[in-house]
């Protein structure tokens, strides 16, 4: 079966999923690509084979040779375009995050449970990547013993926007995350704290948080989106008997004047290319299947990550430990382990 797509946003994400889709993965076709700006939609169509070039996202998800949707239009449009394609109908992959307010989550959630079947996947894509697969191998195998702490880094050249704040690195960057790391932990978080140390200049300076989650164990991230050396996430899980560190990836090491090193990639798509072919490899699957992928995020997933940053942001703006409260999970979204 060949999966026929609308992407919708042709910014950095829409332009990476369509070129993952045309030119990576077998199994879909390219029919429309759409954005706000129609030249930029023009382009991305012509490199992916695209015959059609829009500005309207509603259109472009009732076509009638439009299977599945892509999403990766700012963040404020995806709850929107969630629910228009579970109105049509049709499996949609929607970059992170689902919305930044839990309370427009709930409404996905909703509409979703009121189709009766699920059709959003989110795209937090760090649940395929092979480091945080091992993790949780290690933890299910028994390997590590019972869980104690997760230390998460995720480091940014420099910031996206010039008004970045640090709310922002909660509500924005720390999402992954949050997610992953509830993934690989199996648990969901009783309390957050944040904080931040000062820098010299006005860029936004790192975030650091722990969390507590419901089983007593602690998760540490620091989110430093000027870290300006390259684009670097690091993360270790440690169990009572034993512990799983990422390795840093790269696939050379240069010797050379006196000293020995390896590159960082400029920005997240490098680092996790073979996570986001995995995760939309995924995805084709489940348009063909209706079977909704172990791995990935659902919408479910995408409220709890929103209810996590939420109270992450308050502890940070009111010096606090937030607790997080999560409504209790609908039967709806309850799956076997991956
Ligand atoms: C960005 O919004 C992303 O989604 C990237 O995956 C993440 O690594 C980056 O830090 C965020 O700013």
């Amino acid at each position: 079966m060949t999966t026929r797509l609308a992407i919708i946003g042709a910014g950095l994400m829409g332009a990476d999923h369509a070129r993952i889709f045309a030119e990576e993965l077998s199994g879909a076709s390219l029919q429309v690509v759409v954005d706000a700006d129609e030249a930029r939609a023009r382009r991305v169509a012509d490199q992916c084979g695209a015959a059609d070039a829009g500005i309207d996202p509603e259109a472009a998800i009732l076509r009638g040779d439009v299977d599945a949707v892509v999403i990766a239009s700012p963040d404020f449009t995806h709850a929107p375009l969630s629910k228009a394609c579970i109105a049509a109908g049709k499996p949609v992959l929607c970059e992170k995050p689902l919305s930044q307010s839990s309370a427009e989550c709930l409404e996905v959630l909703e509409a979703e449970m009121a189709a009766g079947r699920p059709f959003v996947q989110l795209g937090f894509m760090r649940r395929y990547d092979q480091s945080y697969v091992e993790m949780r191998e290690a933890l299910t195998s028994g390997r590590i013993g019972r869980p104690l702490m997760m230390h998460n880094f995720h480091r940014n050249v420099e910031t996206p926007a010039a008004d970045f704040t640090g709310t922002m690195a909660i509500t924005n960057s720390a999402p992954h995350e949050f997610d992953v790391v509830r993934h690989v932990l199996g648990c969901e978080y009783a309390s957050i704290s944040a904080w931040q140390p000062r820098r010299s200049d006005t860029r936004v300076a790192p975030v650091v948080m722990v969390l507590e989650t419901l089983d007593g164990q602690l998760v540490t991230i620091e989110v430093n989106n000027n870290a300006a050396y390259g684009y670097d996430v690091r993360a270790e899980l440690v169990g009572e008997a034993g512990s799983v560190a990422m390795n840093h990836v790269a696939y050379t090491r240069t010797d050379a004047d006196l000293s020995s090193g390896t590159a960082y990639e400029p920005d997240w798509r490098g680092r996790y290319a073979e996570a986001y072919r995995r995760q939309n490899r995924d995805f084709l699957r489940f348009v063909a299947t209706g079977d909704f992928p172990a791995t990935a995020s659902s919408s479910w997933d995408g409220y709890a990550a929103a209810i996590v940053a939420e109270a992450g942001a308050r502890a940070l703006s009111n010096g606090t430990r937030e607790p997080v409260q999560m409504i209790g999970r609908p039967d709806f979204y309850r799956r076997a382990a991956a």
